[in-house]
């Protein structure tokens, strides 16, 4: 069994922060837990935009406080987000998000993330062995 705290993440290396500010998450849960997802806390900065296309992965994004949106770049739609909001991009499409008050989102990625992932400039996540 694997048990982890906010307390012991916070300023390990599995407390990351966006280069470009923003966003920082806690990672949970990484591939080499062996759970075949990854679990993080990613909270997005109040005032941020962010483009983001995870092609190789698919996420599911639960908002469990703050106030956003989420922009589907495949189609135009956008989609509010609030504490209670869940999203899933099963077509890994391409999306802006943008908080309006800090979000804090629970985040499930299959394949799992790695940790050592950098978006590259296609904002995207490659796959990483
Ligand atoms: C909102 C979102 O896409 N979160 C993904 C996880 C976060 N970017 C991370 O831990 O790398």
């Amino acid at each position: 069994m694997i048990v982890r705290t906010l307390k012991e993440i916070i300023g390990s290396e599995r407390d990351v922060e966006a280069e470009n500010g923003n966003w920082k998450s806690r990672r949970f849960l990484l591939k080499d837990d062996g759970m075949g997802f990854s679990l993080t806390e990613t909270t997005i900065f109040a005032g941020t935009e962010t483009y983001i296309w995870y092609k190789n992965h698919v996420e599911s994004v639960y908002c469990v406080a703050g106030r956003g949106e989420i922009e589907d770049l495949t189609n135009g739609q956008t989609h509010q987000i609030e504490d209670g909001t869940m999203y899933a991009l099963n077509g890994h499409e391409k999306h802006k998000l943008r908080a309006f008050e800090d979000m804090r989102l629970i985040c499930v990625f299959n394949p799992p993330l790695t940790g050592r992932e950098v978006h590259d400039k296609e904002g995207a996540y490659p796959l990483v062995e």
